[in-house]
């Protein structure tokens, strides 16, 4: 197998509903559509998932575009391969920059098992033939806006909720949501913006109280010494993201015991090797796993579909329908749920036909290598 062309397409979709986390606000996002070829003409789809900002990971849109089109498809272009999971080694002297590598690597996965007529999820593994589908609802402007949110969502069918939280917008709407739905599978995700001061520890100890299911990466992304010592307090597991972009990362994480919930992320891990190491790694150590999302359009989205079909995705994936993010999404079909869970497509590849004349009009700018 051999990469002979590439493209890379930055795309422009405005999300349905704004988005704010502790660490980001969003209305429209720009990702970078990443499609390969080889010498029969078969392709394959990829998508760069990063924030417009450095404020989740360092990488920005402009930064994944210039490593992509400089280092990672200069590496593959021409290069034979026998196997996916090779790919990934063509560029190990590129350090970081995962949301760039992922998309790269998720374009090489699609076109191998296009190539081999098998659809994604059975290429890496999948056991699983649906998903269960959660909804990660941003900071909202009040708890009446929040609560209509999550009554949207859970009469939508999905039956896990999780709650972007930050100091002063954490104990109070988790008691609220609480409230009105006992019986939700519920949890918090603070993108790393608490601190191991007496007041955010506090509110931390005092989410112990709400049956949560996870507490999401309470601290910044490398003190994984304070997520441990949190943890020997906490009955509620906590989970890590931001800190886990590497498996050398989860190695060190799990000996400080820093974490009971792995958020697996194929553009925070850079791409489907890694997050599938990452899976087996977490699954022999005994820790559930899902998969967090970056609000992917389709291509990415079907690539956490079928990553979410390993046996250890025990718990809901950031999978929900295109329709939550998106007006129209970039494959045909969309991502749909039905009562919060997802079919994992059985058509070969990506499993979606990727649609070029919604991408060409959403299109801000290509490059062809
Ligand atoms: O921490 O999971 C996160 C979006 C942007 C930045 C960080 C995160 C998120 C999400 C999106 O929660 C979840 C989704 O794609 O449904
Ligand atoms: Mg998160």
């Amino acid at each position: 197998m051999k990469v002979t062309a590439a493209r890379l397409h930055r795309v422009r979709l405005p999300l349905v509903h704004a988005f704010r986390t502790s660490s980001h606000r969003k209305t429209l996002l720009d990702h970078v559509l990443v499609e390969v070829e080889d010498a029969s003409g078969a392709v394959g789809w990829g998508e760069i998932a990063s924030p417009s900002d450095p404020y989740y990971a360092a990488e920005t849109v402009e930064t994944c575009w210039q490593i992509a089109e400089n280092y990672l498809l200069p590496a593959v272009i021409g290069r034979s391969w026998e196997r996916p999971e090779q790919v990934s080694r063509l560029w190990s002297k590129v350090r970081g920059n995962q949301f760039a590598k992922a998309g790269v690597d998720v374009a090489a996965w699609v076109l191998w098992a296009g190539v081999q007529g098998v659809p994604l999820a059975q290429a890496l593994g999948g056991t699983r033939s649906e998903v269960t589908a959660g909804v990660s609802l941003g900071i909202e402007p009040t708890i009446d806006d929040l609560l209509t949110e999550v009554r949207r969502q859970v009469t939508a069918g999905y039956s896990r909720v999780k709650l972007k939280i930050a100091p002063g917008w954490d104990v109070e709407p988790v008691r609220a949501v609480r409230a009105d739905f006992p019986d939700l599978d519920l949890h918090v995700d603070a993108n790393g913006i608490y601190t191991e001061s007496v007041e955010h520890l506090a509110a931390l100890r005092a989410l112990d109280e709400y049956e949560l299911t996870m507490i999401e990466q309470p601290f910044a992304p490398r003190n994984l010494l304070a997520h441990a010592r949190l943890q020997k307090h906490l009955v509620t597991p906590i989970c890590l993201d931001e800190s886990i972009e590497t498996l050398d990362d989860l190695e060190t994480a799990l000996s400080l015991e820093a974490l009971r919930v792995l958020n697996i992320k194929v553009s925070r891990m850079g791409g489907l090797t890694a997050a599938r190491a990452a899976h087996d790694r977490a699954r022999r150590a005994g820790i559930p796993v899902w998969c967090g999302g970056m609000h992917e359009f389709g291509i990415g989205r079907a690539a956490n579909v079928a990553i979410s079909s390993l046996p250890g995705f025990t718990l809901p994936s950031d999978v929900s329908a295109s329709d939550k993010y998106y007006t129209r999404d970039v494959i045909t079909p969309p991502v749909v749920a039905e009562h919060g869970v997802v079919q994992v497509p059985t058509a070969t590849g990506l499993g979606h036909a990727v649609d070029t004349d919604l991408i060409a009009a959403h299109t801000v700018a290509t490059l062809a290598l």
